[in-house]
This record gives structure tokens, C-alpha cells and sequence, in this order.
């Protein structure tokens, strides 16, 4: 455990995964001192995921505090199907995404519903908004009902999954770029429908490269989410089994930290750095519902 100077009271670090993940103490969201945005910060570029336990803030109050990062992203934008849902949403503003499987009345979806499918997306490993012109930075996720069993977060570290790749691939790789579109993840899961445009995007696919490197540390991490498609002039199966392979790679245990939520935790990950998923609960049974904002991982924020 260590303690970051500077702030009125110790913000603690203790550190939760075996190379990254921290939990921090002495922050509380709705009251940033001097001090403790610098920290979190700090934290996330030498963690990747951060978790804030016990944060008592409801949806407004956590775009304000989102807002200390940078600009958010208005999640429904570029997704037809998705801003059709988000008129009918109990948090109507966009800054603001409901991760959910439980109606406005607090029942559970029916099977089927279109809007559970934005969920099962969740399930492949993926970071935030790849597809997007201007992808996500961070992510903040505060959980208001979790169920007693599964419904976890998980995450991999994409710094140390690169480390430990052989020299040969790692040559491989240098200068490969990435061909990102949410339709990728959605055809996976044969998640199409006729109407809305479906869940198809209307952003053009963006390139990104394979392995880039992270703004504030310099150090090198691999960019292999499922909204992934393909690699570009590589043969379209040839890149898709590269990727495949990557990923496996990369989500391996000793890469992996399994967040098991409990109600008023809030954690944050840097997307550049990242994977995540969620893990398989009972979602026909057990609710869930959490509340989600994203800074855009624009330069002037840096
Ligand atoms: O529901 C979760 O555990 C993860 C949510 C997620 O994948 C996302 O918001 O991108």
C-alpha cells in the first residue's frame, strides 16, 4: 500500500491485480480536492483500472466529476438503433449510458429485447469505442445493483500482454494497422435487425495500429478488440487469425483481473491500455444496473 502526497487527507493505493489494477481510498467523486484528479490520472497511467469502492453519487453528479478528465462522449451518437432506445431511457442524457438488463419499471428485460444485445456486445472482449472517429479514454462505470452471483467486469492488461509476446511476433506486428467497426462484434453475435439501420453504425470503419504507444508512459500496449475486424493489406482470414490468435494471447490469466462489483463502487479504466469484459450472469433472473460515462480521447484533454 502506498500513500500519494499532496492532498489534504492520503489518497491510498493498494494495488489489486498481479501487474496492474489499484483500488484508491480518500477520493470522494462528488468533492475533487486539489490534488486528487492529478492522482487518479497518475494512477490510471501506471494501473490501466482503478477502483474507487463506496462513491454515493447519482448519474449528474457523475458527469461532473467525468468532466474533470475531459470532454465525454454522447454514446448514442453514430448508432441509429441505439439513440431510437435512448429516447425512452430513463437517463435520457446522452453523456450517459444505462449498462442494464432491467426495464424503466425495474423488470427484467424480456428475452429478445433489442436493447439486451448492446449487453451481450459487452461480453467480447473489446475497449471502448474503437469504431467511433474519436475513441474513448477512460471509462467510468459505477454500479448501482449488482447480482449475487457473476455479472463480474473483467480486464487485461494490454502493456504487460505486449511485454510478453516473443521477439518474432512483436516484429511481426511493428507498423500493422487495425480495421475497427462495431458491426464486427454485432455480426459475431448475429445481432441484425431491419429496422433502425439495425445495429450498424454510420461511422466508416477506422484504422488504428495493432500495437500503439500510450501518450503519458511511452510504453507500448497491444490494440486487439473484438470491434476489430480485420488488419489492412493482409488477406482478410490471414489478419482475422492473426487477431484471433493475439487476443488469446493477451487474455490470458496471468493478464486478467476479475472485478467482482459490489452496489456504490465506481472503476475507472483506461481504454488505451485495456481490455475488458463482462461475465456471463443469470440475466433472465438477476438484475443489473449501472450508470456509464466515457471521456473522448481527444489531444487537448492530454
Ligand atoms: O457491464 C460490464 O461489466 C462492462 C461494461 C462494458 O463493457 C462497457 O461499458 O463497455
Amino acid at each position: 500500500m502506498t500513500a500519494i502526497a499532496g492532498t489534504a487527507a492520503p489518497i491510498k493505493t493498494t494495488q489489486l491485480g498481479t501487474t496492474f489494477v489499484a483500488r484508491l481510498d480518500g477520493i470522494d467523486a462528488r468533492q475533487l480536492r486539489p490534488g486528487d484528479k492529478e492522482a487518479v490520472v497518475a494512477a490510471l497511467d501506471r494501473y490501466g483500472v482503478v477502483v474507487m469502492p463506496g462513491q454515493s453519487l447519482d448519474p449528474i453528479e457523475q458527469i461532473y466529476f467525468s468532466e474533470n478528465f475531459g470532454p465525454l462522449e454522447r454514446s448514442s451518437e453514430g448508432i441509429p438503433s441505439l439513440d431510437q432506445f435512448k429516447r425512452t431511457e430513463r437517463l435520457e442524457d446522452p453523456r450517459l449510458s444505462e449498462i442494464t438488463n432491467l426495464t424503466e419499471e425495474k423488470h427484467v428485460m424480456a428475452t429478445g429485447d433489442a436493447r439486451r444485445l448492446y449487453q451481450y456486445a459487452n461480453r467480447l472482449w473489446h475497449t471502448d469505442s474503437t469504431f467511433r472517429p474519436i475513441r474513448a479514454r477512460y471509462t467510468y462505470l459505477r454500479a448501482n445493483q449488482v447480482p449475487s452471483e457473476g455479472g463480474e467486469t473483467e480486464f487485461a492488461d494490454m502493456v504487460a500482454a505486449y511485454e510478453a509476446l516473443p521477439a518474432s511476433l512483436k516484429h511481426r506486428l511493428a507498423g500493422l494497422q487495425g480495421v475497427h467497426t462495431l458491426n464486427s462484434a454485432m455480426d459475431m453475435l448475429g445481432a441484425t435487425r431491419a429496422d433502425s439501420g439495425g445495429f450498424r453504425t454510420s461511422y466508416p470503419d477506422q484504422v488504428r495500429p495493432i500495437v500503439d504507444v500510450h501518450p503519458n508512459t511511452g510504453r507500448r500496449v497491444l490494440c486487439v478488440p473484438s470491434h476489430c475486424s480485420h488488419i489492412e493489406g493482409l488477406p482478410i482470414p490471414e489478419g482475422r487469425s492473426l487477431l484471433f490468435h493475439l487476443r488469446e494471447l493477451a487474455t490470458q490469466r496471468e493478464f486478467v483481473y476479475r472485478h467482482a462489483w459490489t452496489a456504490g463502487d465506481m472503476v475507472i479504466w483506461d481504454n488505451r491500455s485495456t481490455l475488458h469484459r463482462a461475465v456471463y450472469w443469470e440475466d433472465n433472473n438477476a438484475g443489473r444496473q449501472m450508470v456509464r460515462t466515457l471521456t473522448q480521447d481527444v489531444p487537448e484533454a492530454r
